[in-house]
């Protein structure tokens, strides 16, 4: 099949009229932050760069890194670079109390957004004849969001199912022959493995292919989807922080994501030192947004640790590719798709009366990932009855629950049962085979 594009001038665009483009749209970028967000001016102060200093791309290392921590400083409205009244949305990511970040769209940066998922459609084969079934989730998160416009860009028809009601899922895929399912990888795993239950056969439904993304997913997992659902399974990445799923997408090759480069500048640095790495290290994936209005970062680490590659692809399309997250530079876990860090399970147990004292263990059963919180009890609790024990299991378990929006199976142990370490404590076993 030939390779289609969304926006083909864009998409296939000479590299050096990319970079023509990108320092364009950066010298006016660091001028709209500048003179728009106080937070973002202060530190390019300190650093004593104004944006007379930037050029073109070849001066972005002189601008300061923004990470997670500013954001939360900056929550919520600190990093804010147009007024509200031109602001009509925002997304959130899944971390809660004090780890949320909270982004800002005006209604370009709206349809830009969209613009980016619409050319990952096409790139997995969609086109206006396509129906489109979204099973990420609606609301906060991202993924429903950015699927559905996308979609809509490219004229499929979209069915607008956001996450879980797997019977509703199957029934609708049926009933209007869905042909291309956005989910998360671990979602699109159990809809394949429903639909073997319920008796389906690859060749029942007319599905051809799904984008599948927000969480790390191996080469052996995406062979599973594709044999089960009779599909080819494409990845595709992005972040609240630079507007959501979209950012970057794979193509026909199925290797490597191209990063949408006219809209996001990606460099890759030491996570230690902040030193910009050449092209093919490994390290932590920076970006700044050439183009967003009401949210527009600067030089932000994304905390995933990837490669990035200029190798010309055999899709035609001319944007750098980076290749699956491979991990992260800090202790965020990814469980079922929820961003989980373990300062939330301490607040839990600090709240309920704990020590933080515990060990998250994840696994893999299938394709779900397993959630298990090892808790010590305290002296006084141990000499209580099994009964009373399971029911604090349940009552922290449903503590844990509320503030991550996931559901841990807490098991709680003996006081000093879990191993105190010298250096670094290791609080999180992860026992899923992420990167094969
Ligand atoms: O997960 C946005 C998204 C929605 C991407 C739908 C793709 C599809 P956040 O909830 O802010 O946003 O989580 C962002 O998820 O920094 C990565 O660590 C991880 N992540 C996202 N996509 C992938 C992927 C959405 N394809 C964080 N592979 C990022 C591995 C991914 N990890």
């Amino acid at each position: 099949m030939a390779q289609r594009y969304y926006q083909p001038e864009i998409e296939t665009m000479p590299i050096e009229d990319l970079k023509k483009l990108q320092s364009e749209k950066l010298v006016k970028q660091v001028k709209h932050v500048y003179e728009n967000v106080e937070y973002y001016r202060n530190l390019m102060d300190e650093k004593g760069v104004s944006p007379e200093d930037i050029h073109g791309i070849e001066d972005l290392r002189k601008l300061p890194f923004l990470s997670k921590a500013d954001l939360r400083d900056a929550y919520p409205y600190g990093l804010l670079a147009k007024p509200l009244k031109e602001c009509v949305r925002i997304h959130s990511t899944s971390g809660t109390t004090g780890r949320r970040v909270v982004a800002f769209y005006t209604q370009h940066d709206v349809d830009l957004w969209e613009d980016c998922c619409a050319r990952a459609i096409v790139a997995a084969g969609g086109t206006d004849e396509d129906v489109c079934q979204v099973a990420y989730g609606y609301g906060l998160f991202t993924g429903g969001a950015g699927l559905h416009g996308g979609s809509h860009k490219v004229g499929c028809l979209t069915l607008p199912m956001s996450s879980g009601f797997t019977d509703r899922q199957i029934q609708f895929m049926d009933d209007l022959s869905a042909t291309i399912l956005c989910c998360t990888p671990s979602y699109a795993a159990y809809i394949g493995e429903s639909l073997k239950e319920q008796g389906y056969k690859p060749e029942d439904i007319p599905l051809k292919a799904g984008i599948f993304g927000a969480e790390p997913w191996t080469e052996e997992m995406r062979r599973g989807i594709e044999t089960t659902l009779g599909i080819k399974a494409y990845d595709i990445y992005g972040l609240t922080e630079t507007s959501g799923p979209g950012v970057a997408f794979e193509c026909c090759e199925q290797s490597g994501m191209h990063i949408n480069e006219d809209h996001f500048l990606a460099e890759i640095i030491d996570p230690d030192t902040g030193e910009v790495l050449p092209e093919g290290s490994k390290g932590e994936l920076v970006f700044t947004a050439l183009d967003k209005e009401a949210f527009p970062l600067l030089r932000y680490r994304t905390r995933d640790i990837c490669v990035l590659s200029r190798k010309p692809c055999s899709c035609g399309r001319t944007h750098i590719k980076m290749t699956k997250p491979m991990g992260r530079s800090d202790d965020m876990m990814i469980i079922r798709g929820v961003n989980v860090f373990p300062s939330q399970i301490e607040t839990v147990l600090l709240k309920e009366g704990y020590q933080p004292n515990y060990q998250i263990i994840l696994d893999r059963v299938g394709n779900n990932d397993t959630f298990d919180v090892n808790v010590e009890m305290n002296p006084e609790q141990f000499t209580d009855t099994v009964s009373g024990i399971t029911a604090q299991e349940k009552a922290l378990g449903e503590a844990m629950k509320t503030m991550l929006g996931i559901n841990p199976k807490v098991h709680l142990v003996a006081p000093k049962s879990i191993t105190r370490s010298e250096g670094k404590a290791v609080r999180i076993i992860d026992k899923r085979k992420l990167h094969d």
